[in-house]
Parts: C-alpha cells; sequence; structure tokens
C-alpha cells in the first residue's frame, strides 16, 4: 500500500527532512578534505537493529551530501576512515570522537552512543566543519530526555497545532508506520530517548491500550522506537479497573485494585517487555485519582510503581494537580500554590522507580512565569521538569517564538535549594540530590503536517529542545545556528537574517500579549488570541484582578496568597519585596496601581503601551528580514513561514490594540507618545 510519504511532492519533502537534509557539498576543497575521513567504515563491535540504522543514516547522508558510497566493513583495521568501537566503561550514551591522519574512531558507550556520534559527525558535515584534529567527548547531562505526546486516538491531538497524530487514526494505530520511523531518527538525531505516544488526559478508549485490544500495536510502535534507542512508555488511565469493567473501584489501598495492575502489568511486559513504564495524569483538571478515595498522591503511585517494579517499568506521576474551580471571592486560594502544596510533604514518600514531573511554572507554560517553587525543594524523590514544545500559549504555532531563550532562563535559575549556585538545571539532571531517575520531559508539538510542526521555524524549537537538554551550556545562538545552517544552508547574509529573526522573537511575543508576567489574557479553552477577561470571569479559576485602580495578583507573605513563601529565602525576599521583584514577574506577585514605577523607570501602564506598540514593530521587522531571503529559500518554506508571519502580524496588532484600549479605558491615562489607541 502507499506510504504517506510517498505521496510528499519534493518540494514538500524538503520541509519533511527538517534539519536532516544532507544537501549536496559544493565546496570541492571541504568535500575533498573531509572524503578521507569518511571513505571506509570498519564496525568493532557486535551490530543490532540500532548500529543498522546508523550506518544505514551514514551512507544515506554521505551519499547524498559527497555522492559518495562509504563501503562498511565487519572487524577491519583501517588506516583511512571511520572505526566504530564499545567502551565498556563508557557511561552509557557517552562517546567519544577523536580524529588524526584521515583516520576517525567513534567509540561510544553503547549502540546507542555509537548512533548518536554518527549523527554528531555528520551535524558536523552538515555545518561544514572541519574533522581535523577532534577530541570529543560528549555526554548528556539528563539521563532521560523525553518527548510527550497528547495524541488521542481518535486522531486528534490536544493542543496540536501540526495535524493529526501520525500514530492514530479512528481509534486504531496507523498501519503505515514510515512516518513514525522517520520521526524516531529526527529524535535520535539530537539525543531523545524516552517517549510517550499517548495524551496524558486517557480516555475510554485509549484506557484499552494496556489490554490485548491494543498491546500488539503497542509492541509494534515501541520496536520502531527501541531501534533509534528510544524507550517508550504508555499514559494510563487510573481509573482503568472501573474504566474497563473489571472493578467498582481504583483505591490504590484495595487488594483487587492491587492485583488488577499487577496483572496488567504483568501481560503488558509480556508482550512489550521493552516498555519504560507509566505516565499518569491523576486527579487533575477532572481525572480521577487517589483524592477519591481520600490516599495520598505516593499511595496511588506507589501501588503502580510496585506493579512495574518486577519488570524495571517507572512510573511518571505528574504533579499539575490544583482546583481548578476557584473562587474569584477566594482571594486565599492560589493555583501557583497547589503544586508544591501537595507534593512537598510527600517528599521521601515515594518509591525508587517513582517520578514526579513538574511544569516548569507554577501556572501552565505561560509566555512568563517564575520558576516551580517545587523544584529544590524534592530532596528525596526522583523528579523530572515538564517544557511545552507545542506554543499552546505562545502563539499556536502560527507565531514565531523561539523558545530555548526561555528555557534557558529555567535552567539557570538559581533555587539556593543547597546554597547560592544550585540550578534548576543540576537539581533536574538527578546530580544535587543524587537521583537515580532524573531527566526533562516536554510536550511534543509535532503532528502529520509535512513538515511537522506546521511553522517551518516550530522546527528549531524541536531540535533546540534536543539539542538543550542534551548539554544546557549550549547558547540559544549556538542552538540556533546549528539548526539553521542544516535547515537553510550556509549562505551567511541568510544565516546572519534568521538569527536577527528567531532570536528576539520571545521577547517580542512577550511584548505584544500580556505584560509583566501577568499571562493568560487569552481566550478561554482554546488559548488563541486575547481575551482579557476570558479567564477573569470564567469559573475556571486563574484570575489577573485588573480595575480601574491597578492589576496584579498579590501572591505576598505579608498580604497576600503567602506563594512567596515556597521559595528559598533568597529568592522569597527577591520576590516579597516589590523594591526587589524583578519587572517582569511584578503582576505575577504584586497588585499594583498602573502609577506604580517599574524599575526600569516607567510606570506599569506606559509600559504596557510602549512594549505593544514595539512587540508589533518587531513583527514587522521579522517579516522585513523575511522577505529579504526570497531568493535563498525553496518556494515551499518561504511560503510557508511567510504566510504565517503575516498572520502573526495581524495576530500582534489585534493583540496591541485590545490589549492597549483595554487598559486605557480602565486606567483612564493616557499614552504619553499619544499613540494610537482606540
Ligand atoms: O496546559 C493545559 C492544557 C491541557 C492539558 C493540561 C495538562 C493535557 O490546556 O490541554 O491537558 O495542561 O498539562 O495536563
Amino acid at each position: 500500500s502507499e506510504r504517506m510519504v510517498d505521496m510528499l511532492s519534493e518540494e514538500m519533502l524538503t520541509s519533511y527532512r527538517a534539519w536532516l537534509q544532507y544537501e549536496p557539498i559544493e565546496d570541492q576543497s571541504y568535500a575533498s578534505n573531509v572524503s578521507a575521513y569518511l571513505k571506509n567504515v570498519a564496525v568493532n563491535l557486535d551490530c543490532d537493529e540500532i548500529i543498522d540504522n546508523a550506518l544505514i543514516e551514514w551512507q544515506t547522508a554521505l551519499g547524498s551530501m559527497l555522492q559518495m558510497n562509504s563501503a562498511v566493513d565487519v572487524g577491519s583495521e583501517l588506516d583511512q576512515g571511520l572505526i566504530l568501537k564499545l567502551d565498556a566503561s563508557y557511561q552509557e550514551d557517552t562517546y567519544t570522537i577523536d580524529s588524526s591522519e584521515n583516520l576517525l574512531t567513534l567509540t561510544g558507550g553503547s549502540s546507542r552512543a555509537i548512533l548518536y556520534g554518527i549523527f554528531h559527525v555528520l551535524r558536523l558535515i552538515q555545518q561544514r566543519k572541519s574533522l581535523d584534529n577532534l577530541s570529543i567527548k560528549e555526554t548528556p547531562k539528563n539521563k532521560i530526555r523525553m518527548i510527550n505526546h497528547w495524541d488521542d486516538m481518535d486522531g486528534s491531538v490536544e493542543r496540536g497545532y501540526a495535524g493529526e497524530s501520525f500514530f492514530f487514526k479512528d481509534y486504531k494505530f496507523i498501519k503505515d508506520r514510515q512516518r513514525i520511523h522517520d520521526y524516531a531518527r529526527l529524535l535520535s538525531s539530537v539525543g531523545i530517548n524516552a517517549l510517550t505516544i499517548n495524551n496524558v488526559n486517557v480516555h475510554k478508549i485509549e484506557t484499552e491500550l494496556v489490554t490485548d485490544t491494543y498491546l500488539a500495536d503497542v509492541k509494534l510502535t515501541s520496536d520502531i522506537f527501541n531501534q533509534y534507542g528510544i524507550t517508550m512508555y504508555l499514559s494510563i488511565n487510573y481509573a482503568a479497573p472501573i474504566e474497563l469493567g473489571v472493578l467498582d473501584t481504583a483505591d490504590p489501598l484495595d487488594e483487587n485494585v492491587i492485583a488488577f495492575w499487577e496483572k496488567t502489568a504483568k501481560r503488558v511486559y509480556e508482550v512489550v517487555p521493552n516498555l519504560g513504564g507509566f505516565l499518569v495524569k491523576a486527579d487533575s483538571e477532572n481525572r480521577p485519582g487517589p483524592f477519591t478515595y481520600n490516599r495520598d498522591h505516593a499511595e496511588g503511585a506507589n501501588m503502580l510503581g510496585k506493579a512495574l517494579e518486577p519488570y524495571g517499568g517507572i512510573v511518571i506521576w505528574r504533579c499539575f494537580v490544583y482546583n481548578n474551580k476557584q473562587d474569584w471571592r477566594d482571594r486565599k486560594t492560589d493555583r501557583a500554590r497547589a503544586a508544591y502544596d501537595h507534593f512537598k510533604p510527600l517528599d521521601g514518600k515515594f518509591n525508587d522507580n517513582v517520578v514526579l514531573q513538574i511544569k516548569n511554572g507554577p501556572m501552565d507554560f505561560q509566555v512568563r512565569e517564575p520558576v516551580s517553587p517545587l523544584i529544590g525543594e524534592l530532596k528525596d524523590t526522583n523528579q523530572f521538569l515538564e517544557f511545552q514544545i507545542a506554543q499552546e500559549y505562545l502563539g499556536q504555532q502560527r507565531h514565531l517564538v523561539y523558545l530555548i531563550p526561555q528555557w534557558k532562563e529555567v535552567l539557570e535559575f538559581d533555587t539556593y535549594a543547597k546554597g547560592k549556585g544550585t540550578k534548576v538545571k543540576d537539581i533536574v539532571s538527578g546530580e544535587v540530590f543524587d537521583n537515580k531517575i532524573a531527566g526533562i520531559v516536554a510536550v511534543s508539538n509535532v503532528g502529520i503536517d509535512y513538515n511537522w510542526t506546521g511553522h517551518t521555524m516550530a522546527q528549531l524549537n524541536l531540535y533546540g529542545y534536543g539539542r538543550l537538554i542534551w548539554n544546557p551550556d549550549l547558547t540559544a545562538e549556538e542552538i540556533a545556528m546549528e539548526w539553521i545552517k542544516q535547515t537553510f544552508g550556509h549562505d551567511p547574509q541568510l544565516i546572519e537574517t534568521i538569527m536577527k529573526m528567531v532570536m528576539p522573537s520571545w521577547e517580542a511575543y512577550e511584548n505584544y500579549t500580556s505584560p509583566l508576567g501577568i499571562g493568560w489574557m487569552v481566550n478561554v479553552s482554546h488559548h488563541y488570541g486575547p481575551n482579557i477577561d476570558g479567564y477573569e470571569y470564567d469559573m475556571w479559576g486563574t484570575y489577573h484582578y485588573a480595575d480601574r485602580n491597578g492589576i496584579g495578583v498579590d501572591r505576598t507573605i505579608a498580604t497576600g496568597t503567602g506563594y512567596t513563601g515556597q521559595y528559598y529565602k533568597e529568592n522569597q525576599e527577591l520576590y516579597e519585596s516589590i523594591e526587589t521583584c524583578p519587572d517582569e514577574l511584578l503582576l505575577f506577585f504584586h497588585h499594583v496601581p498602573y502609577t506604580h514605577v517599574l524599575q526600569s523607570g516607567k510606570t506599569v501602564i506606559q509600559h504596557i503601551y510602549d512594549t505593544h506598540f514595539k512587540g508589533v514593530e518587531q513583527v514587522e521587522e521579522m517579516i522585513e528580514h523575511w522577505t529579504s531571503l526570497e531568493d535563498k529559500i525553496d518556494q515551499r518554506r518561504y511560503q510557508d513561514v511567510k504566510e504565517r508571519l503575516e498572520h502573526q502580524l495581524w495576530s500582534a496588532k489585534e493583540w496591541r490594540d485590545t490589549i492597549n484600549t483595554y487598559f486605557y479605558r480602565k486606567s483612564g491615562i493616557a499614552d504619553e507618545h499619544n499613540r494610537k489607541i482606540y
């Protein structure tokens, strides 16, 4: 039967190849310099499917870039070319690349490390870097580097902005698995080694993923990922015993429930022995959980942990637990407090194979939030940090927003958990508290669109996510630069121009949307476009408290919700005081009059006006930059980005005008520069 990929035109395939373009190398002197290293491959290790895939990648890439056929030999000695070998003393994902006199040696701690090393060399070549005198040693900072899909089996993707699922359609697994295979290549090329394929909101049919109805398909999918060194996990329904009609309770301490999960785990691992484990969203946004039975989350998670233990599986338990029915009159309940309030008291109570998954901020992937205070407070509990590559609140992949700068701020944040310099990146990597299981996960931004991510530029966020969590010390500039060269080529003007577009894009988005850390102000439920009072007057219960006098949420200990008290002293003091609280988070922590003067010297109201005019100008500049590249980019990708930029400009203006007029009319204070405000 015809594969979906075969139906893509050559033009679409260019988009589809993303950063694995392997464009023919035109620079002849570079080509001849590197060729000697590439002519032969000597494989001095036992081959498996991962190594096979690495070699296929190698040959495909070199065929395309250099029109050369790199001959593979098992067990031979070489004086020119690439030697692959394993070193048992290396960590699993560690590899080294050394070169001298036309000999390139790639040594890995495992087959997967060899695959990563192959991609590393190809990345160097795609960037036209020299292969002379290499002495590279790479060990990823994070052991688990994961993607979460929010795909449902009807084919839809919750918060998906790049078309439908390429795993499921009409409650079946899609038979054409080429797409999954190519996805696995993309992910492993940037070091991703784990993923879930189904939504954390597990509905009726998806509950059956752990049953014989679907297990054979789960296995087939898991195998494809395994062949690229990626371990697959499943999101499960906490209420599965009820949902599947087996029991009338899901109480984690009930014997029958325990037996149900033991039996389920046994069967799952019989069919899918390499499954990584389960991901669970419980007691959150109307999902069932242990609270129903007056049990705590440790009791809930540990019950599942025990069931998976015999098979080496792990339970990933999300901390996105909050009361979404907060009444506006109740000024003490604070959604921002919830993760900490629920999970801090349980520190040390979780099994060894349970890990808590914590969103980067206390709310929900807003353009600007402080770092979750729970990170650094769990001293005796495994944890994952959760980002969102899908741009749910950041323009839904219709706006160009480069997310790495935002994530870097999170990773570099000093929690002071063990004194000065206890950064988030060292906590989530497991180093600070010596965790057995540790890492970073993010919500996927891909779908069945021919370019994977809807917006071509959103490919950069997927690429960058992988690179950043492998090595958080890479700069946002380095990552963008690598991606541009591999995706669009080497023209210096092109590189410089795209850099000017992507680097300020997060700031631009923040400028024309919600100011000073207040967040939200989006349309309820679909979360696109401005609606300042959307959530304010909704029963979901997320507030900004703007009135004619002022705006902001008082989260201080002194007069507010006490949220600042969840931070270590240094940060607590920083945020508690209106004098020291950073401008960009002021309204997250304080309720102030519009005339309040920021550290920047501007009043809050003038800041709102200025940033909103500026944000729109920044998008206009992006468009100018992009149109200057028309001759340097293939039409498909050029048009794809151009259309979205034009929409972004329209949307940015809508934001600007909606926000400006709202606050002008609420405050009655005019713009100092007398610009047009409706
Ligand atoms: O960001 C919110 C989304 C929900 C999502 C939830 C979560 C999967 O609006 O769509 O549900 O977070 O993270 O669980």
